[in-house]
């Protein structure tokens, strides 16, 4: 469904940064440019921590180029030790617009951010999620990462019931209507982003997929492998907290 633009949505794109020297001026370069012809009034915010390259030094200069350009502002967040979930949950509730964009470094996929705000600002749903492993995505990573994805999702619903297909995706969502569900999540890293999918489903918030093409600038910084036994504890304590605690 077309929209007319510019829309009256102001939009908070949350990026988590974690050394990402190699592609962070590139990207957001690109991203701003390719944000241009939709018209918004938005906002970028870079949510790094523990970055031990030139990541928060490179995202100082963009801000002081970049911040009120162009219907674009820019911030940057930089707290602490490496963690995806808690950048993004900071970025989260810094962000003051009325639709939020969860996105990551590598992907920064506008088609996406185009899709999910029409579908929110018709109605149709509060939290849009891109989902890789949804019928008609086309996910280009590795094969292992793709199974990886599978059998965490298939995990998650086992253990949590969760009724969709992917939680890892790209997102978007009515802030007001999601943000006390941010802030209701207990578990960090990787996992925030399952919590909050799950927590919103069991809430009963109207929730759309829509596949997406994933196709990663560059690698993961962190191995596959690594991520496993953080990964499996929070789900554990997830798994406690939603099921048994209630
Ligand atoms: N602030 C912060 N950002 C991180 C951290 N780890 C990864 N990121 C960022 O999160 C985004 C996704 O990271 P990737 O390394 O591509 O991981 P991925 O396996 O593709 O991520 P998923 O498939 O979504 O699990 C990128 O923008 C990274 O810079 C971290 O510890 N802290
Ligand atoms: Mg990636």
């Amino acid at each position: 469904m077309a929209s007319t633009y510019p829309p009256a949505s102001r939009i908070s794109i949350v990026i988590p940064v974690y050394n990402e020297e190699a592609i962070l001026r590139a990207a957001v370069v690109d991203l701003r440019e390719r944000l241009k012809p939709f018209g918004w009034n938005y906002e970028i915010i870079l949510a790094e921590n523990g970055s031990t390259d030139k990541t928060v030094e490179i995202g100082h200069e963009l801000v002081k180029q970049y911040s009120g350009i162009d219907g674009g502002d820019l911030k940057l967040l930089s707290l602490g030790e490496p963690n995806y979930g808690k950048a993004m949950k900071q970025g989260i509730l810094l962000a003051t617009g009325e639709i939020v964009i969860c996105e990551e470094i590598d992907l920064c996929d506008t088609e996406f951010h185009r899709r999910a705000v029409d579908i929110i600002e018709t109605g149709e749903a509060d939290l849009v999620i891109g989902s890789k492993l949804a019928k008609g995505s086309e996910d280009q990573r590795p094969l292992i990462r793709h199974v990886a994805s599978q059998a965490y999702s298939g995990m998650l619903k086992l253990l949590l019931g969760f009724r969709g297909s992917d939680t890892h995706g790209l997102k978007a969502f009515r802030r007001v209507a999601l943000i006390d569900t941010v802030r209701a999540c207990l578990v960090d890293k990787d996992v925030f982003a399952s919590e909050f999918v799950i927590r919103a489903d069991r809430a009963r918030v109207a929730i759309q997929e829509i596949p997406v093409r994933v196709k990663e600038k560059r690698p993961p910084s962190i191995n596959l492998f690594k991520r496993v036994p953080n990964v499996l504890k929070s789900v554990a304590k997830l798994t406690y907290a939603i099921r048994i605690r209630g």
